[in-house]
């Protein structure tokens, strides 16, 4: 990677504007990456999880999605809020906490068809929730947007999650 540069846009019209041409050349990338028969296969067993973000980030690539992760404490609404946006009870909501407790994702095909994707996760401030809340800021970190529900003015667990 030392050596990457940005490579030179080539001539002609094709329609592909100059960022849509340099996401397609990052997933060049990953794609090298994930395929390269050079990694000996104790490096890729120990590197799993992270080539598997790898794959994940590459398939997003490819199938041109925008992922929006509901991110905030729990019990503040967020499978609500993204139901009501779906228009559907995609997702299970509970007066009790912890009632989400992994990603989930749905096509919101409402703006644009098949490209934005709405991803539910567990919320951060739950009790003997650390693992969860792991997961939680996992999924916001790979998402393009996140959509941080809250009840009301952000508390400071809220603020300093946000940072
Ligand atoms: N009064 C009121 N209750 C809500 C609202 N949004 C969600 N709830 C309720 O709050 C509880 C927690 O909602 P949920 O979506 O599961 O929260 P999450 O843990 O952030 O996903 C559920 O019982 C919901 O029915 C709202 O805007 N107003
Ligand atoms: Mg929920």
């Amino acid at each position: 990677m030392q050596n990457w540069q940005y490579p030179v846009r080539k001539t002609g019209n094709t329609g592909t504007t100059k960022s849509d041409w340099y996401l397609l050349e990052a997933n060049q990338h990953l794609q090298d990456l994930l395929l390269d028969t050079g990694i000996p296969s104790a490096v890729k067993a120990e590197l799993s999880a992270e080539f598997e973000e790898i794959e994940a980030i590459s398939r997003k690539l490819d199938q041109e999605e925008i992922h929006i992760a509901a991110f905030g404490r729990v019990g503040v609404g967020k499978s609500s809020l993204l139901n009501a946006l779906l228009q559907k009870d995609a997702y299970t909501t509970s007066t009790l906490h912890g009632e989400t407790q992994h990603e989930s994702r749905e096509s919101w095909c409402t703006i644009r068809e098949g490209c934005l994707v709405l991803i539910d996760t567990p919320g951060i401030d739950e009790l003997d929730g650390e693992a969860r809340e792991e997961m939680a800021r996992k999924i916001s970190r790979r998402a393009d947007v996140i959509l941080m529900v809250c009840a009301a003015d952000l508390t400071d667990s809220e603020f300093r999650a946000l940072r």
